[in-house]
């Protein structure tokens, strides 16, 4: 549909049409990036899901293949469902995956390429000894599903894990296995954190202390910490957490239970779900994909032909910095769609103005920003957080970047940070996007995104800002804390798009220093097989 083009994203991954939601089994093989993904082929909104398939050599310009794996037998004819691969040593590729049964019963079952000497991996034969895994005893049939990529413990066997709940007491369940076809369940679980509800899409992987590389997922050992990821349910967002894992016991402890899985920490402040990292051994580094769901209406979703939007690749490492989260960052491959760039430095931006940045185009952009701010009043300053939106004003914020806004300020979304003392006269800043002004359609989900951030002695406030069209990915301090927003603008489309700078305090001047490139559109298209031969 015409009327929604410009909502479409030029460098994110996106099925051509058709509805498509959790990224499943990515993997790096023979040269090709592997993204599998949720996809309904026959229409926009949940269902009848295959796994949708898609290959890159550099994680940015993809190729599509066909689908996967349909649901084609009584253990998923009600849909093939997310899971996740798992290189063995021998060059074995294994893919467990969750299948809803023709009794809608939760049930874990392997499939493996037919061909591991094509590096597309077109055909994939699911075992003739499906399933692999019912729910065990004590545990809901539609309460298990979601399988880990395995890891192998100090025994040398295999471990995967599998989320559940009881009541309101979201866990993860461990098997062994030395083979994939037969497992056992280990006593007790991995991590149980009660008032969570059910976890979906589990993720469990080793960080690096310190140093710049990603960690294939059976390291262990000192130097490394485990970070434990769910998808929850009841709320839909991705919590995770960093904390020790105990190879023997098979038990995951948080390093702060103020901070457990579902309580503390979130992947994504914004848009964002089930969320899948693998360890990319081409460039040694561990890469996460999430989901970005559709916050118009299904009605919307029909009418334009597609929904959801995947995020772009980001690596994740541990912040040695802080000790307390992870970092997330673009892969640097984005930077090979940078076209033209233009620089500010020192801006200085008044109490209560806006100032347009003249770049041009600015659907498409890869924005850096830096800001300092200097007293001009010292006004006591009241304890709010980012809830009151980019307009709520007070003595040292808010202060930030508004994008896809057009040129009367009809439709913005502001970026946006707000440093604030607290009462006992700590200072705390809050990092936030705000989508109330994002867009004049009717029926569009709209809310002020956010969270405190991480800002350390002497830092600089710092964001980058990944724009396309109606996807905003919003990094900030580093990648300490990330906000995603899924924007419907109408006015602030192609040429009509701008960008701003805008301070919102009332006592203090911002100094902004910035750095905006354009970003080219990747090449997202079918797989040229008929240009092969
Ligand atoms: N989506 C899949 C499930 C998973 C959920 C079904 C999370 O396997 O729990 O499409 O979005």
């Amino acid at each position: 549909n015409a009327m929604f083009a410009w909502q479409r994203t030029a460098y994110h991954f996106q099925p051509e049409k058709n509805w498509m939601n959790d990224p499943d089994g990515p993997l790096f093989y023979k040269g090709w990036y592997h993204l599998f993904y949720q996809y309904n082929p026959d229409s926009a909104v949940w269902g009848n899901i295959t796994w949708g398939h898609a290959v890159s050599t550099d994680l940015i310009h993809w190729l599509y293949l066909p689908i996967a794996m349909v649901p084609d037998h009584w253990y998923d004819i009600n849909g093939v469902w997310t899971g996740s691969a798992t290189l063995l040593p021998s060059g074995q590729i294994v893919m467990l995956y969750t299948g809803s049964t023709n009794a809608s019963v939760q049930v874990q079952n392997l499939a493996y390429p037919a061909n591991l000497s094509d590096p597309l991996l077109l055909d994939w034969v699911k075992y003739s000894g499906n399933p692999v895994l019912t729910p065990p005893p004590g545990i809901g049939l539609k309460d298990f599903r979601d399988p880990t990529t395995g890891w192998t413990g100090p025994d040398g066997s295999w471990r995967i894990t599998i989320g559940s709940k009881s009541n309101k007491t979201g866990f993860s369940l461990v098997y062994q296995t030395t083979n994939f076809t037969s497992y056992e369940l280990l006593k007790g679980v991995l991590h149980a954190v009660p008032g969570t509800g059910m976890w979906e899409c589990v993720d469990f992987y080793p960080v690096s202390i310190n140093g710049s590389k990603g960690l294939d997922t059976s390291v262990n050992g000192p130097g490394t910490k485990h970070v434990l990821k769910a998808s929850l349910d009841d709320t839909k967002v991705d919590h995770y957490a960093l904390g020790t894992y105990d190879p023997v016991a098979d038990k995951w402890t948080p390093d702060n239970p103020k901070e457990d899985v579902g309580i503390g920490l979130r992947y994504d402040y914004g848009r964002y779900y089930a969320s899948k990292t693998f360890y990319d051994q081409n460039k040694d580094r561990r890469i996460l994909w999430g989901w970005i769901n559709e916050t118009d209406t299904e009605t919307d979703d029909l009418e334009k032909g597609w929904a959801s939007v995947q995020t772009v690749p980001r690596s994740v490492l541990f912040d040695e910095k802080t000790g307390t989260n992870l970092l997330q960052w673009p892969v640097d491959e984005i930077e090979s769609l940078r076209l033209n760039s233009s620089e500010f430095k020192d801006v200085v931006v008044g109490p209560g103005s806006v100032l347009p940045l003249d770049i041009g185009a600015a659907t498409q952009l890869d924005i850096f920003a830096e800001f300092e701010t200097e007293f001009i009043s010292n006004e006591t300053t009241e304890e709010y957080g980012c809830s009151g939106g980019a307009i709520d004003r007070s003595n040292m914020g808010p202060f930030g970047i508004l994008v896809l806004a057009d040129a009367e300020l009809s439709e913005l979304t502001p970026v946006f940070f707000r440093p604030v003392y607290t009462k006992n006269d700590s200072l705390e800043t809050y990092f936030c996007a705000d989508e109330t002004r994002s867009s004049r359609a009717p029926d569009v989900f709209k809310r002020v995104y956010g969270s405190t951030i991480p800002v350390l002695d002497n830092e600089k406030l710092r964001m980058r800002i990944l724009v396309d069209h109606s996807i905003v990915e919003s990094f900030g301090q580093g990648g300490r804390r990330v906000i995603t927003s899924r924007i419907y603008p109408t006015q602030a489309i192609y040429g009509a798009a701008r960008i701003f700078l805008f301070n919102n305090a009332t006592g203090v001047n911002v100094k902004a220093t910035l750095r905006i490139w354009e970003l080219n559109s990747a090449f997202i298209h079918p797989f040229p097989f008929d240009k092969q031969n």
